[in-house]
């Protein structure tokens, strides 16, 4: 068996990459100082493939922001805006269109930064239209390849495919034929791209299909066959892959493709093995993804070897190993990780961890066994079940609650119209409330306390302290802006859902788990790795301080169920539902003692409740059933008179109305990315009749908006909804904002609010 690797993370163990990118940015570093970095990195890793003994060196997973930026550039995809602006070169261009670029009075928008398949990474989208003219500059990649041919290997480059990428592309006019249009001319890009690789030396090009793993229309499963019949004659061997899910009803067509090898994702459906084997020609190299490249558990290895062993017999070389997609979606190394328990760290994989069990598998199937193997085999084994027997991981009472769920726990009593009366009764909101989403500017000062708090520089008592004083400055400021509901504003939060995972029994934190999230932003996913459960409060202290210092209506805000699992590595030994549950009673729980604080407002936001949708529309229902369950779960504990917030956003909502209509809110507040209207129309068709918010300015951008517009905007959203149905807020958490924007913005928004209220009681 052959050992290869479809990617790795590329950020750097220390963040390097990110550092100096924002140094750059900031114009604190050259250019050379820059590349001096990325170089640094990409040696580092191909040095460590090489010593672990993969038989290719991977090449083109690197990237100075994102992969598909580089393969818009590398192909002269640039959008119209930016090919009728003004020349940039080099860096410049490619910063312009990741981040935006100003031109004097004019304002290029970064292309549009999409989710990457269900991970929590963003990737930009290619933009098309009619005059695209996609046109190959490798000079780049061939340069890397350069780089990685001094180690004296062979080398693999990986490229994304070109019927992914344009499936993940946005053209203008958004429509199949206006993006398929495009493919000749791609695949003749690359084509000559595969040409250019051979002759510089590369053994083996990897081409990227998770798009196989999709439900495909017919036009797209017949551009596949187009595509590679021409691609069928490189000079250079291909290797398909796919990742994220089976191939499915695709696994004909992906195995009938005249390429030389594919992979496939063995852990996402270890099923598909065998029709993949049964189909696979005589000729044709199979590679296997064994090791999970989304997930952080150390394999069951011997599992693993008793699957491989047969079909190694039969294949041979011919049989390839790797890690399931890349490992971008990991974290690097496990070894720094000192302040986990042991049971816990000794049963993790980070990337290098993922590498050194797939060198070990390949020297287990390849070798005859010698004891080394099966010392390192047997004490792999026992790790992980000393993990998995931990008693932590199943915690009696936690289990007997689980256990003593009814439908009535999951359904609240009363039904929306009659909870808004008697909410209302203790609220006494006005027509059009305002509030906001929760986090408030985070300035240098609250950063800096919680830094020196980490670093133990300042006792528990001190940071207290001065969170306190920035909740009651929050709640000030808000009540000087006259809005309606306040928020405490959340500066002991960096990540809500790091915040969580510290404070729930059954999760702990990382001290280097970084995995980027896009560009030079990174997020430290929390491990979930036994059952969770509440030992104290985990918002209740610093709502006791908001509660004290406001008579106002106060919103407690806490992070829903879907959203901890998605932004978090969870165990995998009991249904994701079941954890689900675990901590939608945590939840419960909180509101429950929230609303004897006296607070009556309780906010669960669910901003990735579209991101965890299976990528087959024939799993999704599953998923939502349990997703709903769990956040109805989660509150419907509460009184009637208190009322339930969520919040969402980065996503399409379409297509789940349904679903959204289900978590029997009774306040929702959306991020309106496609323009509010767009939003209403989809909230009217789908009958949807509880309180809505739909964000009404964007904050992630600095542009503050006037009352003028603001006003404007909220007329024409009452066009299509009743005036009592309506709430008025920005359409995200203003975190990453500076009180300088937050202020006037709050205030235009504050003055929009009381103009329509007025305008609709002349009316009356
Ligand atoms: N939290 C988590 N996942 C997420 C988001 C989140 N996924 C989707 C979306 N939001 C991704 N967006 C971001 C936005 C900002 C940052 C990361 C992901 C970010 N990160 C800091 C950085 O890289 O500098 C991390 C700094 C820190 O926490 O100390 O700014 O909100 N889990
Ligand atoms: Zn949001």
């Amino acid at each position: 068996a052959q050992l290869h690797l479809l990617g790795l993370p590329r950020i750097g163990p220390d963040r390097e990459l990110k550092w100096a990118l924002e140094k750059y940015w900031r114009g604190d570093i050259s250019a050379e100082a820059l590349i001096e970095v990325g170089h640094t990195l990409r040696l580092a890793a191909w040095q460590h493939q090489a010593d672990l003994g993969a038989d290719l060196i991977t090449v083109g997973d690197f990237s100075w922001y994102d992969g598909i930026l580089d393969h818009s550039l590398m192909f002269n995809l640039i959008p119209r805006r930016f090919r009728e602006g003004p020349s940039l070169k080099g860096f410049a261009s490619y910063f312009a269109l990741a981040r935006g670029h100003q031109d004097g009075s004019r304002k290029l928008g970064p292309s549009p930064m999409l989710k990457w398949f269900d991970t929590n990474y963003h990737y930009l989208a290619p933009e098309l239209d009619a005059d695209s003219h996609p046109q190959l500059d490798a000079t780049a990649l061939l340069e890397q390849v350069g780089e990685a041919r001094t180690l004296g290997r062979p080398v693999k480059v990986v490229l994304v495919g070109p019927v992914t990428l344009l499936w993940l592309s946005r053209a203008e006019g958004g429509t199949d034929p206006e993006r398929l249009r495009h493919l000749e001319a791609l695949t003749t890009c690359y084509a000559e791209l595969l040409e250019n690789l051979h002759t510089a030396g590369v053994a083996w090009v990897q081409l990227d299909e998770p798009a196989l793993c999709t439900d495909l229309p017919e036009s797209w499963r017949s551009a596949y066959e187009r595509t590679y019949q021409r691609l069928g004659s490189s000079p250079v061997p291909l290797i398909l892959a796919t990742y994220f899910d089976g191939l499915r009803e695709n696994m004909t067509l992906a195995l009938q493709l005249p390429v030389a090898a594919v992979h496939i994702d063995l852990v996402r459906s270890p099923s598909q093995l065998a029709t993949a084997l049964d189909r696979l020609g005589p000729n044709k190299i199979l590679s296997l993804g064994v090791i999970d490249g989304r997930n952080i558990w150390r394999a069951d290895l011997n599992k693993l070897l008793a699957t491989l062993e047969p079909v190694h017999e039969r294949l041979g070389d011919r049989l390839w190993l790797s890690t399931s997609c890349s490992l971008l979606h990991v974290p690097y190394r496990v070894d720094r990780e000192n302040t986990l328990p042991d049971f816990l760290r000794h049963g993790l994989a980070f990337a290098e961890e993922k590498q050194a069990e797939l060198a070990l598998l390949k020297a287990a199937l390849n070798q005859p066994r010698d004891t080394t193997i099966e010392d390192q085999l047997a004490s792999a084994a026992s790790a992980v079940d000393t993990l998995l027997s931990h008693p932590e991981r199943n915690h009696s009472p936690t289990r007997t609650k689980l256990r003593n769920i009814s439908a009535e726990d999951r359904q609240r009593t009363e039904t929306h119209a009659e909870r808004k009366r008697l909410q209302q009764r203790t609220l006494k909101l006005p027509l059009l409330p305002t509030t906001t989403i929760g986090s408030f500017p985070q300035d240098q000062a609250i950063r800096q306390a919680r830094k020196a708090l980490r670093d133990g520089a300042i006792s528990y008592d001190d940071y207290r302290a001065r969170m306190a004083d920035a909740i009651t400055d929050t709640i000030r400021a808000q009540e000087a802006l006259g809005l309606d509901v306040l928020v405490h504003g959340e500066p002991e939060r960096t990540d809500m859902v790091e915040y969580f995972g510290e404070r729930i029994e059954g999760f702990e934190t990382t001290r280097h788990g970084w995995v980027q999230s896009y560009g030079s932003r990174c997020v430290k996913p929390p491990i979930i790795y036994g059952d969770c459960r509440r030992r104290t409060g985990l918002t209740l202290d610093w709502m006791a301080i908001a509660r004290a210092a406001t008579d106002k209506p106060l919103k407690g805000m806490l992070t829903g169920p879907v959203t901890l699992i998605a932004w978090s590595f969870v165990r995998e030994d009991i249904p994701m539902a079941a954890v689900a549950d675990q901590l939608a009673l945590c939840l419960r729980e909180e509101i429950e003692d929230l609303e004897a604080l006296g607070i009556t407002i309780a906010q669960v936001d669910e901003p990735a409740l579209r991101e965890l949708l299976p990528l087959r529309k024939s799993d999704q229902p599953t998923y939502m059933d349990w997703a709903i369950a769990a956040f109805r779960l989660a509150t419907a504990g509460a009184h009637a008179s208190t009322q339930i917030h969520t919040h969402m956003c980065y996503s399409q909502f379409s297509d789940i109305m349904p679903n959204i209509k289900a978590l029997d809110a009774d306040v929702i507040t959306i991020e309106a990315a496609r323009g509010e209207l767009a939003l209403v129309h989809d909230l009217r068709n789908a009958g949807y009749t509880a309180d809505v918010g739909p964000g009404i300015y964007d904050i992630h951008t600095p542009l503050v908006p006037t009352q003028t517009e603001l006003q404007f905007r909220l007329a024409e959203i009452l066009q299509y909804l009743p005036a009592d149905q309506v709430w008025v807020n920005p359409d995200c958490g203003l975190k990453t904002r500076s009180w300088a924007e937050v202020k006037p913005a709050l205030q235009a928004m504050v003055a929009a609010a009381r103009a329509q209220r007025e305008a609709l009681t002349e009316k009356t």
